[in-house]
């Protein structure tokens, strides 16, 4: 069974000793930060500030900070099992003979099932405050770094409705507290919130749920296509719905086991300065105008619990989020690019900077073509650097990248230069917005390519080493690891296990 709601989540963190409770008084200006920079990047557990200065809410941090964390969530062993799940219904086909027609029907229930399913009453409207009562202040709002413009509700996920079809978005966008009922609204230029909000003639109502079940909360950050409702992906990984209840002042429903909901709209043309913030880039966003988001209604459960996460420079928190869409996405990519083997976004490139993929080649110019696949696929097209290997090398063993990278690779050649769409958030190019992009072809070249003959890689015989194996022990020289037949040296294997 997934975790129902922040507090069974909670709960199982506690009994896998994944979470420590700090009973001491807690500022979470700016100290909740420094607490939490420090455990993340130990791999440490979760915090549960129960005093967070000026709140009766406990602040919940670091719940998603470690890769062991991040299984649990999903109730996997590794996050490619969670992959392997949605591969299954990918790439089904039809079934033939009466085995595959029950899995088939099985695979095709669990998608039927994923739907929200609403319910008339929820937890999250335990207490209802509404008008002049709503005051963020009630939340221990979080500013984390000392340039910050203010406290940011950071972990949120925020439902909006297309206006021209009804159909629902869920999106992790923070927000800029810039008053007791009013927020900034972070919709970067590619997210589909924002499609829904410059879509709106006039005002566009607007719920945010925050404090939900982990893969609720991790849906609303995955980048899925415009038409597809994170709710119902949440539900297809959960292998349960998620429950929905109207909203009490807007025409949106809310997750019914959220701990707290804010309801309120957006209106067009009233835009506030957001920031500036400390990013997950590692530098502040300066102000930029944004959408301002009026709260008609904050609802919560009697004793709420207000969850956070900190970015900044990586690796922090969300590296982990980023993590498991890496996973997660890489069969709904393959569909696309079948010849990619593997890809990684390397934490240290907050995820646009680079991309590191393996594929299995083909013809000459395959590596060309695979990179400006991805430079054409969803978020991968704001992706800034590109490095292609061979489908034998581990892209998540950078120093093995790197050999290919410096071995394989003639600068004048294999470097393919060109530009596209920028992440929002780059300061590096020169416009805001759009910027030069990089691919570099580590692969094997052939003459076709213009390569000359390209030379043997060097590797022991299977003999000698069954050979060296075997007498072993018989040398004396002790324990020494298996002979690498990769070079040695900083692996994301430490951080990402498997
Ligand atoms: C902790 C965290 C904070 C985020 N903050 C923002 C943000 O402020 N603005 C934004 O546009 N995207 C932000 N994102 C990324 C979006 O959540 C992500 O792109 C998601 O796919 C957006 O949903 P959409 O595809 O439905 O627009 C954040 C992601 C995480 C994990
Ligand atoms: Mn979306």
């Amino acid at each position: 069974m997934p975790a129902r709601d922040l507090r069974e989540w909670i709960t199982l963190l506690e009994r896998e000793g994944e979470l420590v409770r700090i009973a001491a008084e807690v500022d979470p200006h700016l100290e909740v930060t420094e607490i939490v920079d420090r455990t993340v990047k130990a791999g440490g557990p979760a915090l549960l500030f129960e005093r967070p200065k000026g709140s009766d809410r406990p602040l919940l941090v670091n719940q998603f900070g470690t890769e062991r964390r991040m299984c649990l969530a999903f109730g996997v062993a590794r996050l490619d099992d969670v992959a392997a799940r949605l591969a299954d219904v990918l790439e089904m086909q039809p079934p033939e003979g009466l085995a595959a027609k029950v899995r088939g029907l099985k695979t095709l229930k669990s998608i039927a099932g994923s739907r929200p399913r609403t319910v008339r009453s929820g937890a999250c409207q335990e207490i209802v405050l509404r008008g002049d009562e709503v005051d963020l202040g009630l939340l221990p709002v979080q500013t984390c770094w000392p340039g910050d413009g203010g406290p940011f509700i950071t972990l949120p996920a925020v439902i909006t409705h297309d206006p021209r079809t009804g159909q629902r978005n869920v999106g992790m966008y923070r927000m800029h507290v810039l008053g007791p009922r009013s927020t900034a609204m972070h919709w970067q230029i590619h997210k589909d919130g924002r499609a829904d909000y410059l879509m709106t003639d006039g005002r566009l109502e607007v719920a945010v749920a925050i404090g939900l079940d982990p893969i609720s909360a991790y849906s609303a950050s995955a980048p899925l296509p415009k038409h597809i409702d994170e709710f119902m992906v949440a539900g297809f990984l959960r292998g349960e719905p998620v429950e929905m209840v109207k909203g009490v002042s807007v025409d949106v429903e809310v997750p019914a086991h959220a701990e707290i909901v804010l309801e309120g709209y957006v209106e067009r043309g009233d835009l506030a300065d957001e920031g500036p913030f400390g990013d997950h880039t590692g530098f502040y966003t300066p102000v930029e105008p944004f959408p301002v988001f009026h709260v008609t209604a904050l609802t919560m459960r009697r004793d709420a619990i207000y969850p956070s996460i900190v970015v900044g420079k990586p690796v922090q928190e969300d590296a982990w989020l980023g993590k498991a869409t890496e996973r997660i996405f890489l069969p709904a990519v393959r569909m696309t690019v079948p010849e990619i083997v593997d890809y990684d976004l390397p934490v240290a490139g907050a995820f646009h900077n680079l991309c590191i993929v393996s594929i299995r080649k083909a013809y000459p110019g395959h590596a060309r073509k695979v990179m400006h696949a991805l430079w054409g696929l969803g978020m991968l097209s704001l992706t800034k650097g590109i490095v292609v290997v061979d489908e034998h090398v581990d892209v998540h063993d950078y120093a093995e990248v790197m050999f290919y990278v410096g071995a394989n690779v003639d600068p004048k050649r294999d470097v393919e230069l060109t530009q596209g769409p920028a992440d929002h958030l780059d300061h590096a190019p020169t416009l805001q917005f759009v910027g030069g992009k990089i691919g570099i072809d580590a692969t094997a070249k052939s003459p076709a390519e213009g390569a000359r003959e390209w030379p043997p890689e060097i590797e022991m015989s299977d003999d000698v080493r069954r050979l060296v194996d075997e007498r072993w022990a018989e040398y004396g020289i002790g324990a020494v690891p298996s002979a690498p037949s990769a070079p040695i040296g900083q692996s994301s294997r430490r951080l990402l296990r498997r």
